[in-house]
């Protein structure tokens, strides 16, 4: 819970849909991978990118709850992260809540191959990760 309030105010930004001013740095996005939310599930819960290209993550909470995207390995990883027109690059980002409803992408170059496991730690109604919200991101 205790990245709720960024999350809050990336979504006060959204209409203001902030970009880079210099295009040319936008990342060259080369795979891309969309995972859905929902029903204590990630649809697809298994996604798979090639290490040295940059890689494109939709994150699409289709339901009625809060849902979480946990992927600990991240910490090291440099992700461009783009809610509602906003984008921010950040370092270290292991943990979002998506409210329901809404949508998060991350773009990120996965420098080695490796398996990453993510999860939900929600735990209304009940807890997501007991229910088997789990998923696995190989990176090949
Ligand atoms: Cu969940």
């Amino acid at each position: 819970m205790k990245y709720w309030f960024l999350f809050v105010a990336f979504l006060s930004l959204a209409p203001v849909a902030l970009r880079a001013e210099d295009e040319d740095e936008a990342l060259h996005v080369t795979q891309r991978a969309t995972v859905r939310l929902a029903d204590y599930r990630f649809e697809p819960s298994t996604v798979t990118f090639k290490a040295g290209e940059t890689a494109e993550l939709t994150l699409i909470n289709a339901d009625t709850m809060l849902h979480e995207f946990v992927v600990p390995s991240f910490h090291d990883m440099t992700v461009e992260l783009e809610i509602n027109g906003v984008i921010a690059e950040t370092l270290g980002i292991v943990e979002l809540e998506l409210a329901p409803k809404t949508t998060a992408v991350l773009r990120f170059t996965p420098e080695q191959a490796g398996t990453h496991s993510f999860s939900c730690h929600a735990k209304k109604p009940k807890d997501h990760l007991a229910a088997g919200m789990t998923g696995t991101l190989m990176i090949r």
